[in-house]
């Protein structure tokens, strides 16, 4: 499975184009609609107010329904784009920001919004995700879910799948929300930026997924979700806790019942285990401020910058959708190179169906 997008932030369109997908897969423009409205922007106050209308057009690959193993193309015109937003910084850097390097790199400096460097480009990326989610889920019962683990100093005290989707931060424990409303609006007020946790976990992932060596799992789901814009840390399973963990506590003893904890995060020797999938990422804090910082122009001479324009006070309260996108498209991309090498033979007597007691979710 090959996924590549392509468009700017305020140019006509964004797009992607998914490779190697299997035929058969029944797909509509409104497949898409959930994924996306949960990654839009302006959903809350407490995200950017640029109010796109994200409607997916399906340009090929599908055929009366479905998939036709072809190239599958899909777009999404910008319709709330607004460039000239940008005219103060169209001189200078933000502290933070790609585009810096990419003016270093180009030697182009495209200060529309992020350009292609823009959050913008998530979009088509939940969009790929959800072809994998809908292809996991009905051949293996798969699936990719995620929450905010963390907003600043706010970890959730209580955990709940079923709150999750009921409160516009993906937050696991519902008595938390209104502390959160009230972190989130003093500091959108204050013209600050914080940054964020999120995990995903999959459930039913089959043992044996993952190569040995080169394109082991958990090596390309670090590589997919690093590869999201403000990420800045990737774990799998007990991640840099591992750290202060003795042997003793970190294995994952086994027992024919299951295993008796998971801080492998479903994942051993870059191959999956049967147990859940488990990661979780670190976003910084969106570099797009309204508070004056210390920058440089063109030039390199020294400046004062303040960014205008519709920006996210915490990128990561949108990042779920898109952290659980690059996990489903990881995990149908090994799924199908272990069926391509392997068959469809599984492993016997796999000890899928585990007590995890003290996992992390
Ligand atoms: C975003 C589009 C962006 C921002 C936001 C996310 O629009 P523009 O390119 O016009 O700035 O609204 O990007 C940020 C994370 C931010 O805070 O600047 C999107 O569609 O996700």
């Amino acid at each position: 499975l090959c996924v590549t997008t392509f468009g700017e932030s305020h140019g006509p369109a964004i797009g992607c184009v998914i490779d190697g997908c299997p035929p058969g897969i029944a797909i509509t423009a409104e497949d898409f609609r959930h994924d996306l409205d949960r990654r839009a922007t302006g959903k809350s106050r407490h995200t950017s107010q640029r109010h796109e209308e994200d409607a997916v057009e399906i340009l090929s690959g599908v055929f009366e329904g479905k998939t036709t193993g072809t190239a599958l193309a899909l777009l999404i015109r910008n319709t709330d784009a607004r460039s000239k937003d940008y005219g103060n910084i169209a001189e200078t850097f933000r502290p933070a920001h790609a585009d810096y390097t990419y003016w270093h790199k180009y030697g182009i400096r495209d200060h529309r919004g992020g350009g292609r460097s823009s959050a913008r480009e998530t979009t088509m990326r939940v969009a790929a995700g959800v072809i994998a989610k809908k292809w996991l889920h009905e051949h293996f019962g798969i699936s990719v879910r995620g929450y905010l683990a963390q907003i600043g100093p706010h970890t959730p005290a209580a955990f709940d799948w079923s709150v999750v989707e009921d409160n516009a931060f993906f937050w696991p424990d519902a008595a938390m929300v209104a502390t959160l409303e009230s972190y989130m609006d003093a500091l959108r007020k204050s013209g600050d930026s914080i940054g964020a946790r999120v995990n995903v976990v999959a459930n039913n992932v089959p043992p044996g997924w993952g190569e040995p060596i080169y394109g082991k799992l958990d090596a390309e789901l670090a590589a997919a979700l690093m590869s999201i814009n403000a990420v800045k840390g990737v774990e799998i399973g007990a991640g840099f806790e591992s750290v202060a963990q003795h042997g003793s506590q970190h294995r994952d003893e086994m027992t024919p019942q299951g295993f008796l904890s998971n801080h492998a995060g479903g994942i051993l020797g870059g191959i999956s285990s049967g147990q859940d999938v488990c990661v979780s990422i670190a976003l910084k804090p969106t570099s797009s401020l309204r508070l004056p910082g210390r920058g440089v122009n063109l030039a390199g001479e020294a400046t004062e910058v303040i960014t205008t324009g519709r920006h996210d006070p915490c990128v990561g309260i949108r990042a779920t959708p898109i952290a659980e996108a690059m996990v489903a498209l990881v995990l149908m991309d090994q799924a199908l190179r272990h069926r391509a090498q392997c068959g469809d033979v599984g492993v016997m007597s796999p000890l899928i169906s585990a007590s995890v007691a003290g996992a992390k979710p």
